[in-house]
């Protein structure tokens, strides 16, 4: 493959286990009748000057990828757009933004204050889009911005890397059924996100897609270190489209649902 797009999906990879223990079990679990073919990744920021979407969606631009639809998500004042690349052994990435102007003066304040402390020139590094936080943050902050939205407390915490990986249930010939995946992972004790249904979508839409609840990770808070939510792990299986090609797009009803695998409980 293309040396570039596997660095950074290797690097993207490894940062992404690092927080989420959960998902190197659960890759070990359904791997073993091949390998894993990842569906998508999805990565999340705050739409403020030099670090909005448009600023990660470069590192795929370099690569070959090209921007495809956009989703609104009006409740969570959320942007995002999807992104592929014409080979498809590459992932599709979906990128989405806190619509920042949107949310109240308390949480403008404080996001604005955490991009402050950040050298904007690091965003064009080959290694940005998994780099982390870089911005302390203090408790009370966190828990300030989880009132208002939990993707703002997420990003709080962690900063850039892979929100989620998310496995092609297509590509997993033991699993025939988005719900044999779901019944092996319960089994095997992993939690799973069950809001608007643990299988979110429908053969009718063409996506239908599931994940894990977010495992629990230590942040270093300036004040403290405190258990919060990481990343998550998501399936998707995709079904035909009148032209007989799998369908490739997101669903928004569905990924409003796939947002909440990383509340806190
Ligand atoms: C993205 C949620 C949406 C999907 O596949 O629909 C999504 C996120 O949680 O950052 O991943
Ligand atoms: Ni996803």
């Amino acid at each position: 493959m293309h040396q570039q797009a596997t660095t950074l999906f290797d690097g993207l990879w490894q940062h992404y286990l690092q927080v989420t223990p959960s998902a190197e079990k659960i890759h070990n679990l359904l791997g073993q009748q091949g390998e894993i073919i990842n569906d998508h990744i999805a990565l999340r920021t705050f739409n403020l000057p030099g670090i909005g979407l448009d600023v990660l969606a470069a590192h795929f631009f370099t690569l070959g990828y090209e921007a495809k639809e956009e989703y609104q998500f009006v409740g969570k004042k959320l942007f995002a757009r999807h992104f592929e690349h014409l080979d498809p052994a590459l992932p599709k990435v979906f990128i989405s933004e806190l619509l920042v102007e949107q949310c109240s003066p308390e949480l403008q304040q404080i996001v604005e204050a955490l991009a402050a402390q950040m050298d904007k020139s690091v965003v064009t590094n080959d290694d940005f889009l998994y780099s982390g936080r870089h911005w302390q943050c203090s408790l009370q902050e966190y828990k300030s911005l989880l009132a208002e939205s939990e993707y703002a407390a997420w990003m709080a915490a962690w900063g850039y890397r892979a929100n989620h990986f998310t496995v092609s249930v297509n590509h997993l010939p033991a699993y025939p059924t988005l719900a044999s995946v779901n019944e092996a992972l319960k089994q095997a004790g992993f939690a799973l996100n069950s809001s608007g249904g643990e299988i979110k979508g429908s053969p009718g839409v063409l996506l239908e897609q599931s994940s894990t609840l977010a495992d629990q990770a230590s942040v270093l808070f300036s004040d403290g270190k405190r258990l919060v939510p990481s990343c998550f792990y998501e399936f998707a299986l995709r079904y035909p489209m009148a032209n007989g090609e799998l369908y490739t797009g997101f669903v928004a009803a569905s990924a409003d649902k796939i947002f909440e695998s990383t509340d806190v409980r």
